[in-house]
Parts: C-alpha cells; structure tokens; sequence
C-alpha cells in the first residue's frame, strides 16, 4: 500500500464516529486481548495496525479498526485522540512503540499513555519516550485479563486524578461536595481526596449541604475527627475548584444548583440521564465497584501514598456500610481494599462507631415505644406519637426486639405530612418485608427484607383532622389493625 492510500484510510476509519474513549496502537495478540475487554466493558475504541490482512480480520469481529503505521507521526497526528481516556501502545516493536509515544506526546501532550515494554530493561526507554504506565506482557496475558484492565483503569486514574490536582494553582481552595445526608461512604472518600490535595500542597475542606441525619454517621464523624463544614449554596464562591464524591450530577443527591460547573466526579453510581450531563476536568465513575472509598482506596495503594489510620479506619468502614458487609454490589476489588486497609485500621475505634452512644431524642422515643407497646403474643408494637428525626424509629425496633418473648416488633411514629414505620423480625418463618409490603405497600411506599423493613405512609385524608389527640388515636388504631390483620393475629386474643 503506498502513503497516500494509507492516509485515506486513516481518514476514512474515524469519521464513522468523532470519540473514542480508548485507542490501541498495535492490533497484535495483547492489542486483541484488551479490544475484546474493552468490548465487554462496552467502551468505544479504535484500534490501529499496518497490517492490511490483520485490520480486515479485526473489522470482521466487528472492531473499529485502521490501517496506519504507529512510528509515522502522521498516522498519530490523524487520529481522534481529543477526550480519550487513555492510549495503547502495543505494537510487538520496540522501536515502534518508542516513535509512537514520542509523536503521540508531541501531537497530544494530555494523553494518558500505556505502552507495551517487551522486557523490563526497556521500560525505562519507554518512559522517557513519554508512557505514563508500562504494562509488562507476561503479567497482563498471565492474569485474569478484567482485572487487569480494571487495574490499569485505576491506576490510570490515581495518576491522572494526581497530576491533576498538582497542576492547580497553590492559592486555590478546593471543596469536595459530599453528598446531602452525607453517609460513611462519602465521608471517608471525601477525607481521602482531601489528603490526597493536601499531600501536593493544595487546601481542600469537606463541605456538606443536608444533615447527618444517621447516629452511627454522626459516631464516625466524631471519633474520627472528621473534619466537615456545613454550608450553603451562597456559600460556595469561597471555592475556586469543587469536587463531587459519591454523587456524580450538580443538584442530584447534593444541594449544588444544577448548572454549576464541577471539576472533580468520583463516584461508583451510573449517572441517571444522559452521561453528557456529567462534565468535569477529572471523571471517574465505576459502577463494577461497591463504594467510593473502594476507588479511593485503590487511589491511594496506586500511589503509594501513606495514609493516616485514621483515614484507612473510615475507608474500611465506608467499604463496609456501603456493601452492607460485603453482601451487597460487593466486587473482589472491594475486598481486596479492605484487606489492605484492615491491618492499618484503628479496631477500637470501629467497634465504638457501631455501638454510639445514643442521642437525647432517640432515648426520648425509645422510651415513649416501651411506655406505649401493645403486646399480642410474640408480636409487639408501638406508637410513639409525633417525632422529629425519623431514624429515632429502627434504633427503637432493634432495642425492642431484644425483649424476652418478642419476635417482631413494629414502631411508628408521625412527621409533619407522613406516617413512618419500623419493623424488625427474628421470626424465621416470617419474611416481614414482605408482610410489611402487603400490609401498607397499597397506601404508602414499603419494603424490606426477611428481618427488617419499613414504609412511609403519607398522612392524606388524616391531615384534615385538627385535634391531634384524635389524629393519633385514628392513626394508631388504623396502622394496628392493617398491621396484625396481616400477621393474622387478632386482637385482644390474649
Ligand atoms: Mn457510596
């Protein structure tokens, strides 16, 4: 093929589409191996080879394939690489690979480069040339190739995330926005990105919108130390750079106006509308992981970056609330992070969050659910009248099941527009979210599982009735009866 026929071709391949998020230089054995991954992970991606009969054969898997010659510095100048996530240099040449990365750093100096070394003593030679990572062959087709290229992802990431935050200037202040209702997950991914500023020289605080609404949160923000300020929209001028953790859109999950540009995303949930919505200098959004302190954590062990056993304590814990002990959205990465962060963990200090000590109006309305519990043999339920914090009412149901002879235990309690319900069961037989469900699921919102459940039901036709003695007494009487109706238990049996 001569110049002229191969540069049309380098043409004709990408118009097709204007972005790739990856390109791979070197269509060969390793080049197919990370297409087929990318495939899965359904990125879009463009691969690159001067083999005529090889880019025929990639185009019949239905890859997006070129023909073009990596070491020709045209070939790279003609390439989509504007918004790519990363760049693949795997061609089975040295030489190749080093021409490669040199054209590609001159034409596209951001891009984030992987090259192929063939042994360890040309890494070095690589490096120079301008790769960001070096993937060794052996230990890339040796391993389970998902892993590795999650691997690489975040170790791309870490580095990009790094250089980033070091190109800022020294005088900027940066606020990381955890979401509102801030939970340990957000928290501890916040404290991480916080060090990981502070680390290169660069302030950053943790900012917060909503209330921290759960007991064992407030706990952790305590004994932790966590550093937290509280503010508001008219507030946020004081920060030049703003970084989302555990959310991904302005004004989704946080009290940013939703035109407010952000420039730091690092989330483990999928962004709800179109990913165009979702904009920033640095974006790193991974579903196929169970917290956001699994993506920090990988961070920091990327980096090699110390950390405090403060921050490896509520890393540990964020991993843990957020997959529910490993038990839910729960990844091997989510593991091995824990791992790594357990032996630094600070023990003492985990144990203390998971048993807080309690605040005045939760012992208010536990005391209010003994004072008024109605027993009806193994089941025991309780109308604690109006409350304030609606997550007074599962601390009281977890307390009350510990009763001699109790099995379930229903709580519930009144806000301003809405009835709210708590239920906890040792029952084996029962599956109380479901009972939960069909007691309450056609008026309100339940749900739950085997032991626990809850629903919210909205005041409606009872908010006409202005005599709250009367408004308790209809609603006591109403949720009592739907409730052991649908047990099967009638009242006043006993
Ligand atoms: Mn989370």
């Amino acid at each position: 093929m001569n110049r002229m026929e191969e540069q049309e071709e380098v043409q004709a391949g990408p118009s097709k589409r204007q972005h790739y998020s990856y390109i791979i230089l070197g269509g060969g054995s390793i080049g197919l191996a990370i297409a087929r991954e990318l495939a899965r992970l359904k990125k879009e991606f463009l691969i690159v080879d001067r083999d005529h009969a090889r880019v025929e054969a990639l185009r019949d898997q239905d890859y997006e394939a070129i023909e073009g010659d990596i070491s020709n510095g045209k070939t790279l100048k003609e390439l989509p690489l504007a918004g790519t996530e990363g760049v693949f240099v795997l061609s089975s040449s040295f030489s190749a690979n080093v021409k490669a990365l040199k054209h590609l750093k001159s034409v596209s100096p951001k891009s984030f480069a992987m090259a192929r070394a063939i042994d360890l003593v040309t890494a070095d030679d690589l490096y120079a040339a301008g790769a960001d990572i070096i993937l060794h062959p052996p230990s890339i087709v040796a391993e389970e190739a998902l892993t590795e290229l999650q691997k690489i992802e975040l170790r791309g990431a870490a580095w990009q995330l790094m250089t980033y935050l070091k190109s800022l200037d020294p005088g900027r202040k940066i606020g990381i926005i955890v979401h509102d209702n801030p939970d340990p997950d957000s928290i501890a991914a916040g404290m991480a990105l916080k060090e990981m500023a502070e680390s290169v020289g660069k302030a950053a605080e943790i900012l917060y919108f909503g209330p921290i609404g759960h007991q064992e949160t407030r706990a952790f923000v305590n004994l932790l130390s966590v550093p937290l300020r509280q503010i508001t929209t008219a507030q946020l001028p004081e920060y030049d750079v703003l970084a989302l953790v555990d959310c991904n859109t302005p004004g989704r999950n946080n009290s940013l106006p939703p035109s407010k540009a952000v420039n730091i995303i690092i989330d483990h949930h999928m962004p709800q509308e179109d990913a165009a919505a979702v904009a920033a200098d640095f974006v790193d959004i991974r579903s196929d992981v169970g917290a956001s302190s699994t993506i920090m954590t990988r961070y920091v062990q990327e980096l090699d970056f110390e950390i405090s056993s403060n921050l490896a304590t509520a890393l540990l814990y964020g991993i843990r609330t957020d997959t529910n002990e490993f038990k839910r959205n729960t990844s091997a990465v989510d593991l091995t992070s824990a791992a790594f962060l357990y032996g630094m963990a600070e023990q003492d200090l985990l144990a203390q969050i998971e048993t807080p000590s309690m605040s005045l109006e939760t012992m208010d309305v536990l005391g209010e659910a003994i004072r008024r519990k109605k027993i009806e043999g193994s089941y025991l339920i309780s109308d604690v009248g109006f409350i304030h914090d609606r997550d007074t009412l599962p601390q009281a149901a977890d307390h009350l099941l510990k009763l001699e002879g109790i099995n379930t235990v229903l709580v519930f309690g009144m806000t301003e527009d809405k009835i709210h319900l708590s239920a906890r069961s040792k029952d084996i037989r029962l599956n109380i979210g479901e009972m939960i469900q069909r007691a309450f699921g056609d008026i309100g919102s339940a749900g739950g599982h085997q032991r626990m459940a809850a629903a919210q039901i909205p005041l409606g036709i009872f908010m006409g009735i202005k005599d709250k003695a009367t408004l308790l007494k209809l609603v006591d009487e109403a949720i009592t009866r739907r409730f052991l109706a649908t047990v099967g238990v009638e009242e006043e049996t006993e």
